[in-house]
């Protein structure tokens, strides 16, 4: 309970709010069953804490860990970040100082320290940290469970002089191996500073994936070697463009951070931008759907004709494997997205030969097939697990055969209509990416447009490729903490759900809106994801999230992330 619950300054729900103060200051110095004196976000599966009680935190403490080429410089970030942070939470925790002698050291054991960071990872830990100054032990299985393990270390210390809650036992790991955040760096240009910025806030969120959307119609910032022309013609600009030794250095910060970077080129539509070097491989690339004048344009964002590679150009994969090589050569991850969502069947329809093809009973199915049968062994090829949007096997005019998609390659990732969607791919045995639209897209923050064309006198079908402009209403940190991601499954089916990931299309955002569209909203799907949305008697945690989140936000905004604020400052007058 706390400042969240009290809606209104009624004189009564005063009156009750300074008993429960009352209460905590002086009369029971035990703990709530939920909610600690220090706040932990995502909260730890479990927390033994039967004295509370802080420790000072000596100004030599050090950490000691085994040498290891990530996990040293998360050390070395995380021992700078704790003896300077000096976060002084909104209400001040209740907790005595032991008096005894400060805590020196932090020891690191790790079981398996060669384990790559890959997909099902361990990321368990545990945490001792004793009240009588002896070296507080982070136990982990491999060097990612121990970055979890420090993150979590580091929210323990508060205040200057520095104090770490102490005399507790944390033992933790998460519910869902795939933890992610897609961010599309092609409707809008996101600088690399940015993308780093972004990592460090995924990793502490203990988060674990940046599913970084990278080209799209808009345009094609990644360098590619092989095909210069992509992105020499394709994106926005000279200093609009992503390196190999940008990709290199955005990869590095996400292993010393623990967070996988899966790179996505999506194709075969999405492709509008491949035409300024390749306008052959490319169908309806300029095209528009709708009149420039018409009367509702100006409440969309600008969406270019999406733009389809042509399968039944052989071109298509002379390039298309050149692309894919590159890409799959600067991004070590095990997954690999291919996109493969949203085919607008007009697209293809415009082009003569694709016409031809159909004039002789072939159908857009086929038409996609090819495509797929040509480029999904090529990935699978370059020991890649292909990620697709779910639409490769769910669209209804335009789909593949689940023949076509080996089970143990290619993982759907679902983004229509809610759990059914997630229910239909892992009833036909593939693995999902629960990312919900309704539930997990943060960048419908604009206007109220909901997709009822006729509201805006819009022709029917004319909000293909509209994207992020009309997926509104706004998607609240409540709605996104409550949402289940495996709701409605069976327990089997549930088993194939690997995770989730929210998702910022950049049609209406950039790094000036980045940290408040993501912060603290993804917070709430992290912790959702580690572990879970439900108090210990099953209920659903609202309250006691609500101060845990606000007070989070607060120490990622000290950490310099533009987390936007869930609640008044009133709150710290008026705590629970
Ligand atoms: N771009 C791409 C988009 C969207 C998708 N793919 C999108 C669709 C609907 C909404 C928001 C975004 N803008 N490449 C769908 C996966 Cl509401």
């Amino acid at each position: 309970m706390g400042c969240s619950i009290i809606t209104f300054p009624s004189f009564s729900h005063l009156f009750i709010s300074t008993l429960l103060l009352l209460t905590t200051l002086y009369i029971t110095p035990q703990i709530s069953a939920v909610r600690y004196p220090i706040d932990v976000w995502p909260k730890p599966t479990t927390f033994h804490w039967p004295q509370p009680q802080a420790i000072t935190l000596s100004p030599e403490f050090t950490i000691s860990a085994p040498p290891h080429s990530y996990l040293t410089p998360a050390v070395h970030r995380y021992l700078r970040q704790i003896l300077t942070e000096h976060h002084l939470p909104l209400v001040t925790p209740l907790l005595n100082l032991t008096g005894g002698p400060p805590l020196t050291t932090l020891t690191i054991i790790i079981s398996d320290a060669a384990a790559p960071l890959t997909h099902g990872v361990d990321e368990s830990y545990s945490l001792t940290v004793p009240s009588t100054g002896a070296s507080a032990v982070l136990n982990a299985e491999t060097p990612w469970g121990a970055m979890r393990g420090l993150e979590t270390f580091s929210q323990l210390v508060y205040a200057k002089p520095a104090r770490v809650a102490c005399g507790l036992y944390i033992s933790d790991g998460p519910l869902f191996p795939h933890r992610g955040i897609m961010l599309d760096t092609a409707r809008n240009y996101y600088g690399v500073e940015d993308l780093l910025r972004l990592i460090r806030t995924i990793s502490m969120n203990k988060l674990n994936v940046f599913h970084w959307h990278i080209t799209d119609s808009h345009s094609f910032p990644l360098v590619v070697p092989s095909e210069p022309e992509m992105a020499a013609k394709g994106a926005y600009g000279e200093d609009m463009k992503y390196t190999a030794a940008d990709v290199k250095r955005v990869v590095e910060y996400g292993m010393e951070h623990g967070v996988r970077v899966v790179p996505e080129i999506d194709m075969p539509a999405h492709t509008g931008s491949w035409a300024e070097a390749y306008p052959e491989i490319v169908t309806c690339a300029n095209k528009f759907w709708w009149p420039a004048d018409a009367e509702w344009t100006d409440r969309l964002a600008a969406e270019p004709g999406t733009g389809q590679l042509n399968p039944l150009n052989p071109k298509t994969y002379e390039v298309v494997k050149n692309v894919v090589r590159d890409a799959v050569s600067m991004f070590p991850d095990q997954f690999y997205h291919a996109g493969a969502d949203e085919i607008t069947p007009n697209c293809w329809k415009i082009d003569p030969s694709i016409q031809t093809f159909l004039s002789n009973n072939g159908t857009l199915s086929q038409i996609l097939e090819m495509f797929i049968n040509s480029t999904l062994p090529y990935i699978i090829s370059l020991n890649r697990t292909v990620i697709y949007w779910e639409d490769v096997l769910l669209n209804a005019d335009v789909n593949v055969p689940s023949s076509l998609l080996p089970r143990e390659n290619v993982i759907l990732q679902s983004w229509n209509n809610g759990p059914n969607n997630t229910k239909r791919i892992v009833d036909s045995g593939y693995r999902a990416i629960v990312s919900s639209s309704d539930f997990y897209y943060l960048d419908c923050g604009h206007g109220d447009f909901t997709g009822n064309n006729s509201l805006y006198n819009m022709p029917p079908g004319s909000d293909q490729g509209n994207g992020g402009s009309w997926c509104g209403p706004f998607k609240t940190w409540q709605t996104i903490y409550n949402y289940d991601i495996t709701y409605g499954l069976t327990e089997a089916e549930a088993k194939l759900v690997i995770g989730g990931e929210v998702a910022l299309w950049s049609e209406q955002a950039d790094s000036t809106v980045m940290d408040s569209r993501i912060w603290p909203r993804a917070s709430a799907m992290a912790e959702a994801l580690w572990s879970g949305n439900r108090d210990e008697t099953g209920k659903k945690r609202f309250a006691e999230a609500t101060d845990r989140l606000n007070e989070w936000r607060y120490r990622m905004v000290t950490r310099g992330i533009g987390a936007e604020p869930i609640q008044p400052l009133w709150c710290i007058k008026n705590p629970g």
